[in-house]
Parts: C-alpha cells; sequence; structure tokens
C-alpha cells in the first residue's frame, strides 16, 4: 500500500515536472506572406522575445491571414483569444478612433516624419489611447507608403481615378479620403484581395510597394502608379491581460522585442520600397513614376476641411509640423 502510494507520488513528481518548466507559448499575426516587411517584424520579434525571456515564452507566427484578416485579429487580441498581432492601421478607427488622424492622406511628408512623428510623444500619446480598449499597444512599426494600381488604365491624376472601382481598407478617413479623389470605394478585408483582383469584382487596390510585392498583385493588375497618396502606419498590438500578467522584466523584454521588430521591419520597407519598381516592372506592370502630385493634394481641399473639423485643426497642425 504504502510503496504503491510511493510509487505513485514518484511518478506524478514526474508528470508534473515538464509542466512547472513548460514554456508559455503565443500567438502573433500578419495578413500578409511571412516574405515580406511584417513577416520580419514578427519573426524578429518571436526570436527576441524568446531570446529575452531565455526560452520561457515562445512566440509562435501565423502568416498570410492564416488567423484571419486584421480586423479579426485585433478583435481576437481584444478578447484574448489571440495574444498578439501586428497589423496596418486600417480596420483600428474601429477599435480606437483617437488613432484616425494618423491616417489622414498627405499628412505625412515621407517615411522619415512619420517615423520621427510615432516614435515622440505624439505617438507614444496615442499608443496609451489602446489600454482602455482592452489592448497593450507595445510599438508602432509600418506598413509603407500606399499606392494605387489597378487593371484598366494608367492614372497620373485624379481623373484618371474617376469611376475606379477600387478596394479600400476597412477605414473610414481612407473610404472619406478617397471619395473625394473620385474613386468607387469598396471596402474589404486583405485576405479577399488577390481574388477580387483577379474576379473583376474591383479594378484596383492601393497599397505600399511591400504589400504589392509579397501579395504578387502584379499577376492581377497592369498599372501602377507611385501616388503616395498615404502613409500607413502598423502597430504591435498585445491583450492587456496577458501583458499585465507578465513580470516586470518579461513586460521590459517584450517592449525591447518589438522594438527590435520595428527596426527590422522598417528596414524592410526601405529596401523594398528601393527595388520595388524595378521588380514590379520586371514583372510586367506598368509603372507611372511621376504622377501629378499637386492635383492629388489640391483634390482633397474638401475633405481635408471635414477632418480638420473633427480632429481638430491643431491637432493635425502638431503632427504635420513636427519636426
Ligand atoms: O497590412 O489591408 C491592407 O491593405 C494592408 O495594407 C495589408 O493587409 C497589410
Amino acid at each position: 500500500m504504502k510503496l504503491a502510494s510511493l510509487a505513485l507520488g514518484i511518478s506524478l513528481a514526474f508528470a508534473l515536472a515538464p509542466a512547472a518548466m513548460a514554456q508559455t507559448t503565443m500567438r502573433i499575426s500578419i495578413s500578409v506572406a511571412q516574405n515580406s516587411h511584417q513577416g520580419v517584424a514578427i519573426d524578429t520579434f518571436a526570436k527576441e522575445v524568446e531570446k529575452r525571456t531565455a526560452g520561457r515564452i515562445k512566440v509562435q507566427p501565423f502568416y498570410s491571414g492564416s488567423l484571419g484578416g486584421e480586423r479579426e485579429s485585433i478583435e481576437a487580441v481584444q478578447l484574448g483569444t489571440q495574444e498578439l498581432t501586428f497589423t496596418s492601421t486600417g480596420p483600428v478607427p474601429n477599435f480606437v478612433p483617437e488613432a484616425r488622424i494618423l491616417d489622414i492622406p498627405f499628412l505625412f511628408s515621407g517615411k522619415p516624419h512619420a517615423r520621427a512623428v510615432l516614435d515622440s510623444s505624439i505617438g507614444q500619446e496615442l499608443l496609451a489611447k489602446f489600454e482602455s480598449k482592452g489592448f497593450k499597444a507595445l510599438a508602432w512599426g509600418e506598413n509603407g507608403v500606399r499606392h494605387m494600381t489597378n487593371s484598366k488604365r494608367a492614372v497620373n491624376a485624379p481623373d484618371d481615378l474617376k469611376g475606379l472601382k477600387m478596394r479600400t481598407m476597412e477605414n473610414p478617413v481612407h473610404v472619406a479620403a478617397y471619395k473625394g479623389f473620385g474613386i468607387v470605394t469598396t471596402p474589404m478585408a486583405f485576405p479577399e484581395v488577390f481574388t477580387a483582383l483577379q474576379q473583376g469584382t474591383v479594378d484596383g487596390q492601393e497599397n505600399p510597394l511591400s504589400v504589392i510585392m509579397a501579395a504578387k498583385f502584379d499577376q492581377v493588375q497592369k498599372h501602377l502608379s507611385l501616388t503616395g497618396h498615404v502613409y500607413s502606419p502598423a502597430i504591435f498590438l498585445m491583450n492587456k491581460a496577458s501583458f499585465d500578467k507578465l513580470s516586470a522584466a518579461d513586460k521590459t523584454a517584450f517592449l525591447e522585442a518589438a522594438k527590435e521588430g520595428v527596426k527590422a521591419n522598417r528596414a524592410r520597407v526601405d529596401e523594398d520600397d528601393s527595388k520595388g519598381v524595378a521588380e514590379l516592372r520586371s514583372k510586367g506592370m506598368s509603372v507611372v513614376e511621376n504622377v501629378d502630385k499637386a492635383k492629388f493634394v489640391a483634390a482633397l481641399t474638401p475633405v481635408n476641411a471635414e477632418f480638420e473639423k473633427q480632429f481638430g485643426k491643431a491637432n493635425i497642425d502638431r503632427i504635420r509640423n513636427y519636426k
């Protein structure tokens, strides 16, 4: 009897030991392919978390929207059914309306300006807005400067966009602005876009060169115009309760890992931007490099007046004039 219970005790101890040492595994997702600016962001993050927690916490990356589109992933992180996601700000305003201001077209003069703002106290203040919505926003990353593609015609000026049916992100600021360009807007989750372009449900879409290449849109789009009409931020989001449960040292590990992820992410965007036009041309796309930018900016005058009313001119100017 005694011997049996001793044996049971020993075998229980052996059974429990691995459990006590077991790693925690968390999930992180992106909507684009692994071989992309977002793939390097989450792969770097995963590697850094594992390294900085001595292997106690493992982050498992999921690519290509295999856990759902960006809106669904953000929802899952908010609910806690998924711990982490790296997403563009496309669907973010539906969760944290304060972040909408970053999606205004022609707000930033380019990537250096956008990165400086996101890394400044303005960016930090916006990250803090996610907390009351159930998120810990670890860091701003980058999706890139968005350009337009379509299957119908070369686009040099907003007049060429009149009546073009284009997929947009599920983002109210983009939808309002693109209507100002004369586009027929069709908001849609990213995982559906390739098929929609292929089947002609929409004529075009807009995305950074990084995304256009990662998604192989050159296979279903003839024309690319470097409109650079809007900067598209990205963000590392974590379920707030999952973050709060971490020790102080592990919290630092996650925040530092996100910073490393952003460095790799931005470097890849720069690389994609420098080789993108040549690569997409070699795949058969016809590219307009110098669009009539002033006309695109002018087309948005009425929409911008509306944005100034909604978001406060001072708030917009604070970003616009940031040095
Ligand atoms: O995050 O939905 C979009 O067009 C995004 O730019 C894309 O999924 C990358």
